[in-house]
């Protein structure tokens, strides 16, 4: 057998934990899961399924929030596991790199290239279990991505297995390197649609002498965009600047227990993090003072304090994950017409049918994630409805309907919002080529070739079935 026995699990409840997404909304069958351990190995795997025509879904961490790491229901794919493709090369402090196996977390990762006075740029609230190889494959994006961009601009290279079993490796780590497709960066986005990855080659940047954060109360998310635009012409080193709510602030204090920022409530917040070789504090502080319309300021140096700040940011899926499962949606928009699109969003969804709408997000970006709570009980077809109504939205204001999660299973009905059909053609000529039989990630990403666009609804898109 190609990856040991034990690693091969068959029974219904050790496959569960992989049969089921993070948000328990896709709930798929695995015909089995397989651990491969080696690069060699997920070679024996996918040739073997190649030869028997069973499709196969990579699954790293399995924390991301589009299903695109859980199979269909049909229990005809199996689930590769890539948890246990840990290795660590040692870290190349001359090129500010390191090679890791595409199952190595995000938190083990940073914690490698630590003592080197180096870090990933990127950074998600869920380090502890996402996996390197899973955020390249979704072209994961976190609380950076205003300064350092999102994962593939972190990948210097990959090492991947095709569907024929063929190893595509491209680990120099060259940054000048113009010799052709980019083909790892095609890869970064890819979902598990096009190969397994099995090893990354990161970029790795400097953990800063000094890191402030602040959190900022605004009346409204209008002034706060004006506010953060002000700011960035202010202030150098800006690493993240992400919004949160009072709804959502409330959510994860009563939730958590967490002690609230200020003695009163306020409608929108900011956090905004800087760093510096010099201490960035004194600089922030002048440019904030400098804002008109800020009603509150908190500011914390220390990592205790810092941690604190950021814990009412980053707690708000574990606090929506109790009271849900949500709905989520992802989406970017200009920035000129967020807090529009905000408005409209959360005015849309709630109407009058008892939902509650929450919103928060990486502000820099645009990046809204919607979070909607009380659809426990809704048919899969009234869901699609209502994402229906809010991708329309989105693409009304010239936005894109996947921020940072991907498409997945969830959205490529509405791959069309975001993508022209040209595009679209590309990339289906581009699967067929790299994966004939279309055995890697079915039903993932790219819509079904006989699928029609949703309709967009004139009236309420959103009425019971
Ligand atoms: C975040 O920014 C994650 O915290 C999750 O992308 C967002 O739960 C969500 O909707
Ligand atoms: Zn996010």
């Amino acid at each position: 057998m190609v990856v040991g026995e034990e690693h091969v699990l068959t029974d219904a409840d050790l496959r569960a934990g992989f049969e089921t997404d993070w948000t328990g909304q896709y709930r798929g069958r695995a015909r089995l899961v397989v651990r491969p351990a080696s690069t060699a190995e997920v070679v024996g795997v996918v040739r073997a399924c190649q030869g028997a025509g069973v499709p196969v879904v990579p699954q790293g961490g399995n924390t991301g929030l589009a299903g695109g790491s859980v199979p269909d229901g049909t229990g005809t794919a199996i689930v590769l596991s890539t948890t246990r493709l840990d290795a660590l090369d040692p870290v190349d402090t001359a090129a500010r790199q390191v090679t890791v196996g595409a199952g190595v977390t995000l938190a083990a990762a940073q914690a490698h290239a630590g003592p080197a006075g180096l870090r990933v740029a990127v950074d998600l609230a869920a380090r502890g279990s996402a996996t390197v190889g899973g955020m390249a494959a979704t072209n994961a994006g976190g609380m950076h991505v205003l300064r350092h961009g999102t994962m593939r601009r972190q990948v210097a290279g990959l090492e991947a297995v095709l569907a024929d079993g063929s190893v595509l490796a491209h680990l120099g780590g060259l940054d000048k390197d113009n010799t052709g497709y980019d083909l790892s960066g095609l890869l970064c986005g890819s979902e598990g649609t096009l190969a397994v990855l099995t090893r990354v080659r990161l970029r790795l940047i400097p953990v800063p002498a000094h890191l402030v954060t602040a959190l900022l109360a605004w009346p409204d998310l209008g002034t706060m965009v004006e506010g953060l635009n002000d700011l960035r012409t202010r202030v150098d080193g800006l690493e993240a600047a992400e919004y949160i709510v009072r709804r959502g602030v409330d959510l994860v204090t009563s939730t958590f227990g967490v002690t609230p920022p200020f003695a009163a409530g306020h409608p929108a917040y900011l956090i905004v993090e800087v760093a510096g070789g010099t201490d960035p504090t004194d600089a922030l502080a002048d440019a904030i003072a400098a804002l008109p319309d800020v009603l509150d300021v908190a500011v914390a140096t220390g990592s205790g304090q810092r941690q604190a700040l950021w814990q009412l940011r980053e707690l708000h899926t574990e606090a929506l994950a109790r009271h849900g499962p949500p709905r989520k949606y992802d989406v970017t928009v200009p920035l000129a017409t967020l807090a529009a699109f905000v408005a409209e969003a959360v005015a849309l969804v709630e109407d009058d049918r008892g939902l509650t709408c929450h919103h928060f997000g990486h502000l820099g970006d645009g990046n809204v994630h919607l979070n909607v709570l009380g659809v426990d009980a809704w048919s899969p077809e009234r869901l699609a409805r209502l994402d229906d109504a809010v991708f329309t939205l989105v693409a009304s204001h010239g936005g894109s309907i996947s921020a940072e999660h991907g498409i997945g299973r969830l959205k490529r009905r509405w791959l069309h919002l975001s993508r022209s059909p040209v595009e679209i053609a590309a990339m289906m000529a581009v699967k067929r080529a790299l994966d004939p039989l279309g055995l890697l990630s079915p039903g993932v990403l790219l819509p079904a070739p006989d699928q029609v666009p949703m309709w967009s609804a004139g009236t309420d898109p959103i009425l019971p079935d």
